[in-house]
């Protein structure tokens, strides 16, 4: 089959996870579960190789890293996968720095915000974001990837 427009890989999704989520399962299970990050990045791995897209999974717990990779992400990826955690509720940094890509953005919060504290009912990313999911537990990371590929189509 000739090398067509169509016939091409798609380029990886990025899921980007922001700070303190590399202790998921480790504290605090009723309100995030018992699911640990490598879990997640298992599940949005296995869900993204069924559409057909490789995946990149990064977190880091330094907001100047997370624009870094994101900066460097340009021109790399379909879209982008993102629980800002913290960051949600405080950067328009962050915010402006999802924008760089050009790509479709899809929030993802492991709790239900809304039924927490005034703070963490207000997003900075929101604005920039194409979707939001928030508390289907780590299901919402799946979520969030089929919702990209149809997408990026
Ligand atoms: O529900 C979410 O996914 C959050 O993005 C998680 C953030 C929180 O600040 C947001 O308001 C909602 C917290 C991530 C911290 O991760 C932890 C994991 C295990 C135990 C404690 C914190």
């Amino acid at each position: 089959m000739p090398d067509t427009e169509t016939s091409r890989e798609p380029l990886p999704i990025l899921l980007l996870n922001g700070p303190n989520l590399n202790t998921l399962g480790v504290r605090q299970p009723e309100v995030y579960g018992s699911a640990t990050l490598a879990d997640v990045v298992d599940l949005a791995e296995r869900t993204a190789s069924e559409l057909g897209f490789g995946l990149r999974a990064a977190q880091t717990n330094h907001e100047g890293e997370m624009i870094d990779l994101i900066h460097d992400a340009r021109k790399q990826i379909s879209g982008i996968v993102i629980n800002p955690a913290g960051w949600t509720h405080t950067s328009v940094a962050l915010a402006d720095a999802l924008v760089v890509p050009e790509v479709p953005i899809m929030e993802v919060h492991i709790s239900n915000v809304h039924k927490r504290e005034a703070f963490r009912h207000h997003s900075y990313v929101s604005p920039v974001a194409a979707g939001i999911i928030v508390g289907y537990g780590i299901r919402g990371y799946e979520f969030a990837i089929r919702r990209l590929a149809e997408l990026v189509g």
